[in-house]
Parts: structure tokens; C-alpha cells; sequence
């Protein structure tokens, strides 16, 4: 997409041009993965569930021990700022904490100062009519890591598990595949959570089966039960995907995205099914309106 200003970036504290924000070769983000990342969207304006990404990014952090040199009202500051500067409504919002610099070694503790990063821009994942005709699916070889090798709920750097799945997509020509944990449970995408649904009731891989808990995950979750929608957090197999009413996807990237096929099996009517539709709107709709005004006058602390 043409891009007629320049992104400004924000690093530890400052806003950079694009073409000028770098970070050091001896980054531990950069030689180890060695930090965590958030993906965050903005609607209208206000920047949604920034409570709950940022909880989620503190968690992440506490998990490797990485001292975030913000608070998080500051870090939030820090967010709406970077969005503000770039005079962004409709936008997507990468944070990344990295170790920070430090020697060739991967020991954490001689990284003094943990990078700071905020990029906002725009993002759409799929083409419009992926959304409207619904996705197919396959299932991979590759397995997520179990919670005791490398836990999904911390949302690290270390993305090569689904990079490898991503490949593996790719190579199928698909846009996205499940992904199942080593007990051979069906858990995640590469970047979403899946749901089905099953006699109008709505199934979603618990958390403690290894995924990260997604934030649009539970805001389905709540906007289901508000409707009156039965909803089950169990564990889920291939053979339930293949035959189930309905398969979608839940993602800050992709939002809500009907699947219509999985390893060469129609789900449902192989269209996009009327649960996802409603949930696909309620949340839209959720979205628009929820979420901290980043236009809003409100003093700044950094
Ligand atoms: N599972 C995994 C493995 C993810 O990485 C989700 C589920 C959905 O979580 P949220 O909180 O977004 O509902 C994710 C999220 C990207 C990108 O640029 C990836 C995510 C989010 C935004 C952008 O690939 N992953």
C-alpha cells in the first residue's frame, strides 16, 4: 500500500522516521529472540483491549524475567502517543520488548537496558474475499511446543514454530493451517485461535492445552455468552474440526475468519457459517465502539 508520510517509530523514548529506527547487531531480540511482542489494533481511533495486551505483555516479561523500564500507564501513554504521531485511526500496533544489547553470549543478565519498540501502521491479513467465502484449512506435521518446552502463552520472539507452519501453508498454497500440540490436540494457527461449532454450542481449545490465550479469543467468548450461546473451553480433535457445523479463526490480525474446508473435508454447509457470521459482526461492531480513545485530550508521561 503507497505510503505518503513517513513512519515515525518509537524507540526507548523517542519517535524515529522509519528509514532511520534501527537497533543494535548485538540486540538479544535479534540473536536469541530472546524478548516478547504484542500485536494491537486500532478501530476508529481507540486502541482495543490496550488494558489487556499490556497485561498480557507484563505477563510475558515476568515469565523471562525482563524488566520493562515503563510502567504500564506509561507504556500506554507510550502506545497512544506513537499512534497520535502517525495520525492513525484504523491501524495495527507492534510492540516489542527485546533484552535489549549485550555480549555474544545469550545470558540475559548482561543485557543492561531492554529495547523499547512501537510501530504503528496499517495491516489487513487476508483479501476481502478470503473473509467473505471463508478459508481452507489443513493440518500440519509440525507441533506446538508443550507448555513444559517452550509455554504458547508467552508471546515471545521465538516464532519459528509458526514460521515453519507458515511455510508449510505456503507450500499448499493455503492461507493459514492448525497447528496440534504433542498430545495430538488440535490448538492454534499460526497466529489465531480456532473455535468450532458444534449442535449451536461454541468449542475452543482451553488454555492449558498450550496456546497463547488469545484477547480476541475472549472477547468472543464474552460477546457468545452475552447472546446466549453455550460455550465449552475442551480440548478438540482433527476428527471434531471435520465435523462440525462451523470453524473459524480469532486473531487481532485476522479478527474473525469463517473456515469452510480442512484437509479436503467440507465443514458444514462449506460456507461461511451463520454462528461466525453473527459473532463476526458482533464483534465489529464491539470493536468500533470499545477501546481507549487515542484522540482523546489526556496528558502525557513520557
Ligand atoms: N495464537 C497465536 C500463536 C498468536 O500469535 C493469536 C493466537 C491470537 O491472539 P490475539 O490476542 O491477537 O487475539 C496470536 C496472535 C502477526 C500477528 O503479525 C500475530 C498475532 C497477532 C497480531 C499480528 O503475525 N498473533
Amino acid at each position: 500500500m503507497e505510503q505518503p508520510v513517513e513512519r515515525l517509530i518509537f524507540i526507548n523514548g523517542e519517535l524515529i522516521p522509519a528509514s532511520k529506527a534501527s537497533i543494535s547487531v548485538f540486540d538479544h531480540g535479534f540473536l536469541y529472540g530472546d524478548g516478547i511482542f504484542e500485536g494491537i489494533r486500532v478501530y476508529s481511533g481507540r486502541v482495543f483491549k490496550l488494558d489487556e495486551h499490556l497485561d498480557r505483555l507484563y505477563d510475558s516479561a515476568k515469565a523471562l524475567l525482563l524488566q520493562i523500564p515503563y510502567t504500564k500507564t506509561e507504556m500506554s501513554d507510550a502506545v497512544l502517543h506513537t499512534v497520535r504521531a502517525n495520525d492513525l485511526h484504523d491501524a495495527y500496533i507492534r510492540l516489542v520488548i527485546s533484552r535489549g544489547p549485550g555480549d555474544l553470549g545469550l545470558d540475559p543478565t548482561k543485557c543492561a537496558h531492554p529495547t523499547v519498540i512501537i510501530i504503528a501502521d496499517t495491516i489487513r491479513l487476508y483479501p476481502e474475499e478470503v473473509y467473505q467465502r471463508g478459508m481452507d484449512l489443513a493440518a500440519v506435521a509440525i507441533r506446538r511446543p508443550g507448555t513444559d518446552v517452550l509455554n504458547p502463552a508467552i508471546k515471545s520472539l521465538n516464532y519459528l514454530n509458526s514460521v515453519l507452519a507458515k511455510i508449510e501453508a505456503n507450500l499448499r498454497g493455503l492461507s493459514e493451517v492448525l497447528i496440534l500440540n504433542q498430545a495430538g490436540h488440535v490448538v492454534e494457527g499460526t497466529g489465531d485461535n480456532v473455535f468450532l461449532v458444534k449442535g449451536g454450542a461454541l468449542i475452543t481449545p482451553p488454555t492449558y492445552s498450550g496456546i497463547l490465550n488469545g484477547i480476541t479469543r475472549q472477547v468472543v467468548l464474552d460477546l457468545a455468552h452475552t447472546r446466549g450461546i453455550v460455550t465449552y473451553e475442551h480440548p478438540i480433535t482433527l476428527h471434531d474440526v471435520y465435523t462440525a457445523d462451523e470453524c473459524f479463526l480469532t486473531g487481532t490480525a485476522a479478527e474473525v475468519i469463517g473456515v469452510v474446508s480442512c484437509d479436503g473435508r467440507q465443514i458444514g454447509s462449506g460456507e461461511v457459517g451463520k454462528v461466525t457470521k453473527l459473532l463476526r459482526e458482533a464483534f465489529f461492531s464491539y470493536a468500533r465502539t470499545q477501546g481507549v480513545p487515542a484522540y482523546a485530550k489526556g496528558t502525557l508521561t513520557l
